[in-house]
């Protein structure tokens, strides 16, 4: 059946994509992140890009201006959302994607996503965990806060301590997430949380995540990648900021 449906179009109409390779092929031609400085996936392919020592160019996307809502924008991510990669003519959105898919491709430090299958499956376990309880519950907390000027809620907040209980045992002997050594789910988790510093909200009651949280800070690109949420003042919040 579906050899038929396809016999019935025009070939021009058959696009043949050129095989790429599976493995890394080294340096980027032209890999463009679109990315707003305040936002944590934003923030963290950056960061994996400083990580897996992969030249990347950046451009600055002013989502408070739309102008991630223009036709041309949409051309590139119909989802209209940052941050988006374009590498060449491949275009890709949602953070973790991306991560994955730039260390394979071009990174210098393949520890950030192992190969080997389990310890891969264990760093996917934890990206996937950070999209659904740490990055949702941090902002579900914070966004309020900071865009519609509520004050902290109670039950968010629970929800958000019941992830930290966890990623608190989850570093129970041993330096980062998913071991010793720092994958990309320390960099997508550590961007997600540092979206509270705009709180200063005190980690302390978790001593290993904070501990965990202190030495993601120390990283040298750490500043360069998370300027933008230090600089950025919610003029909502700006009492608390001051
Ligand atoms: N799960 C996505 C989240 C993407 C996302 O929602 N980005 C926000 C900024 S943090 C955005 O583009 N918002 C603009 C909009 O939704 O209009 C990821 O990890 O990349």
């Amino acid at each position: 059946m579906l050899l038929c449906l396809c016999f019935k179009r025009k070939p021009e109409e058959l696009k043949i994509k050129p095989k790429l390779p599976s493995d890394n092929v080294g340096t980027p031609k032209n890999l463009t992140l679109y990315i707003h400085a305040l936002s944590a996936p934003s923030r963290a392919v950056w960061m994996t890009a400083k990580a897996a020592d992969i030249p990347v160019q950046i451009r600055h996307i002013d989502l408070f201006k739309g102008e991630h809502k223009t036709p041309e924008f949409a051309k590139i991510n119909p989802d209209t959302t940052i941050p988006t990669m374009v590498d060449g003519n491949y275009s890709l959105w949602e953070s973790r994607p991306i991560m994955t898919y730039m260390v394979q491709r071009y990174g210098k430090n393949p520890k950030l996503y192992p190969k080997d299958l389990q310890d891969r499956a264990l760093v996917d376990r934890l990206l996937h965990y950070d999209l659904g309880s740490v990055y949702k519950s941090v902002s579900e907390y914070m966004y309020p806060q900071l865009f519609q000027g509520k004050p902290p809620d109670i039950e968010k907040e629970n929800g958000m301590k019941k992830t930290f209980d966890y990623l608190n045992r989850q570093l129970d002997g041993q330096r980062h997430m998913a071991g010793d050594e720092m994958t990309l789910a320390d960099i997508s988790m550590a961007t997600n949380i540092a979206l509270l510093e705009l709180r200063n909200y005190n980690l302390d009651q978790w001593p290993l995540l904070s501990a965990w949280y202190q030495r993601m800070k120390l990283l040298p690109y750490w500043n360069e990648c998370n300027k933008g949420l230090y600089d950025w003042k919610s003029p909502i919040m700006k009492d608390s900021l001051e």
